[in-house]
């Protein structure tokens, strides 16, 4: 594992990497070394790494932006250090192995920016959802209103921008920012058993799902179709797709079961 500040905490479980928001007495607020320490992070992983949970020690995921680092910042101050956060973030959306977070207590700000950026998110029942920006006279700077509205929309983002919304953990998987919903306290095995899951996927597949449906869900008309096309061409000429279909036919795979 790569040098950290003391704000991240990670291991190596298998062939999943347990990474940890770890500055609980701050309730997880991201000032810049953490966030520059998730750039580490996802960019020097261990190569045997094929998923990642993220999750927040203490009694919240994260309660965003560390305003106490909010200074006098010029406007090209300003422009740079939302970039900064943004260019994090994507390594993350747009990296090489897939992201589950774990949500619980406030996941806000910076924090639902944050958790917006991983690929699955498995939500508590103590999970709570807002964008105090609004309130604190400032504005989502992670890459927040390019991907939240992708979740609930933009009509509610802007409520919870503009009225200081919260939604609760039942409201927030109905809407679309959870993928899972389960008891307090279950949220890290949930998402371990999923990225273990994810890890036993064919790479080629993880990394497609990663880098082309975000792409393809936002390319006009039949560009989506095309880079559909070549993607999936490109992963069946992979062995280990041939493999995984040998194994099927020949029933040695599992077959699709509902939980
Ligand atoms: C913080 C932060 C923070 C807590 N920056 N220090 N985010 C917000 O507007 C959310 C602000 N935080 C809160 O509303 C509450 O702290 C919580 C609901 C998250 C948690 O409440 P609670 O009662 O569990 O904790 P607390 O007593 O409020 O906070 C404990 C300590 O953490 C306290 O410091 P202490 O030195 O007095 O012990 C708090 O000051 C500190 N703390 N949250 C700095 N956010 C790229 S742009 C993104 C823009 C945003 O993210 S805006 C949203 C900012």
């Amino acid at each position: 594992m790569p040098d950290l500040p003391g704000s991240l905490a990670a291991e190596v479980d298998g062939d999943i990497a347990l990474l940890r928001l770890a500055r609980p007495n701050k309730r997880n607020a991201l000032d810049d070394p953490t966030v520059l320490g998730l750039e580490i992070f996802f960019t020097r992983l261990p190569e045997g790494v094929k998923a990642v949970v993220l999750s927040g020690e203490g009694t919240h995921f994260s309660a965003g932006l560390d305003l106490s680092e909010l200074r006098e910042r010029d406007l090209a101050e300003g422009i740079e250090h939302s970039r900064m956060w943004q260019s994090v973030f994507d390594k993350i959306a747009f990296g090489r192995v897939p992201v589950v977070s774990v949500l619980h207590g406030a996941v806000v700000g910076g924090g639902l920016e944050l958790a917006c950026a991983t690929h699955i998110r498995v939500a508590e029942r103590s999970a709570y959802y807002g964008l105090p920006e609004g309130q604190r006279g400032i504005f989502v700077g992670g890459g927040g209103s390019v991907r939240v509205p992708k979740l609930i929309g933009a009509a509610r983002m802007m409520d919870m921008m503009l009225t200081g919304r919260v939604y609760d953990a039942a409201e927030g998987q109905t809407i679309g920012l959870s993928h899972y919903l389960v008891d307090d306290g279950a949220g890290l095995d949930k998402a371990k058993t999923l990225a273990r899951a994810i890890a036993s996927n064919a790479p080629l597949s993880n990394y497609a799902i990663l880098q082309a449906v975000p792409r393809i869900a936002e390319a006009a008309g039949g560009n989506g179709y095309f880079t559909e096309a070549l993607m999936a061409a490109v992963a069946q000429s992979q062995d280990e797709a041939k493999q995984r279909l040998r194994d099927f036919l020949e029933k040695r795979a599992p077959k699709v079961e509902k939980e």
